[in-house]
């Protein structure tokens, strides 16, 4: 699907790869779909619904892009993979994804989806890409926080091993994970969490009484670190429009609060915004998600004192 729009309507400058600071990176892939698919749409939705979002932001008191001065950000073509199947597709993506970090050299990217089994691909590039550093300075390891209902710490699904359901499951060899938000997970994932080191798992039901899960999430966060967002981690009465919605998830302003803090303590190096499945005629949840995407480089880029 041809994205005929750049995130937030940007045009010229405001949106020129030279001088911009964050580049957008859709990846509209989908081939491991457990149930209601339409993720494929995601990124064009979420760029569409972008267009009519307000380029000041309240809360921090300015521009955020698109004048003289605020942020520039890019948004690149769809990156379209192979359709010989999701493993070779997957491949293909941990190469590419390799080629667009050098591309992009300081800048920040914030990719698309399209399903969650691209976030293995992006993270592997990532810490590769990154290695001196988090050599340097974590061990080796790339911190990776999640935001999702589900941990996806399957070995495999439906036969396939670089399915949705395993993003995470693949990307062990490389990073440590913070999962937040998580609700559904079956008993081999648990072993698989309990197993080993490196795996800190915070429960939507513990996220309500107070704000303790948010210091116990960023003490297990490392310095350098690739947030994914699953939009399944919010409640599906905010975000119904995705292939496996889980009830009981994060709302709007704590997820804002907790992400302000993660934008101002660590380093983060790369995100994606995965699983928006379109709802025809419901636009509500890609304008959440497009919110979403801004407020992200909005405390990525000018992170409140
Ligand atoms: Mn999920």
């Amino acid at each position: 699907m041809p994205v005929e729009t750049s995130f937030m309507g940007l045009e010229g400058p405001h949106q020129a790869l030279e001088s911009a600071r964050a580049a957008i990176i859709p990846i509209p892939h989908e081939a491991t779909v457990s149930w209601g698919g339409g993720t494929a749409r995601g990124p064009a939705a979420i760029l569409e619904a972008s267009r009519y979002i307000e380029l000041y932001d309240r809360e921090l008191d300015r521009v955020i892009c698109g004048e003289d001065g605020a942020l520039g950000i890019h948004t690149f073509p769809p990156l379209e993979l192979t359709r010989e199947g999701s493993t070779a597709a997957m491949e293909e993506l941990e190469v590419r994804w390799g080629e667009v970090l050098r591309e992009l050299g300081n800048r920040v990217p914030l990719a698309l989806g399209g399903e969650h089994a691209i976030s293995a691909p992006l993270i592997r590039a990532t810490a590769r890409h990154h290695r001196a550093r988090l050599e340097a300075e974590a061990d080796g390891r790339l911190s990776v926080l999640q935001l999702d209902a589900h941990a996806d710490l399957r070995d495999g699904y439906q036969g396939a091993p670089w399915s949705h359901a395993s993003f995470a499951y693949r990307s062990l060899d490389v990073a440590d994970f913070v999962q937040v938000g998580l609700r559904a997970v079956s008993p081999e994932e648990m072993e698989v969490a309990r197993s080993r080191s490196g795996i800190e798992m915070i429960w939507a039901d513990d996220m309500w009484e107070d704000d303790a899960w948010m210091d116990r999430a960023l003490e297990a966060l490392g310095p350098v670190v690739y947030l994914t967002v699953d939009v399944d981690y919010f409640d599906p009465s905010l975000v119904p429009s995705t292939g496996t919605p889980e009830p009981g998830g994060g709302d709007w302003y704590r997820t804002l609060r907790f992400l302000r803090r993660v934008m101002a303590e660590r380093d983060v190096v790369g995100m994606d915004v995965v699983e928006l499945a379109p709802t025809p005629g419901l636009h509500a949840p890609d304008f959440l998600v497009a919110k979403l995407v801004l407020k992200l480089l909005a405390y990525r880029f000018y992170p409140p004192a």
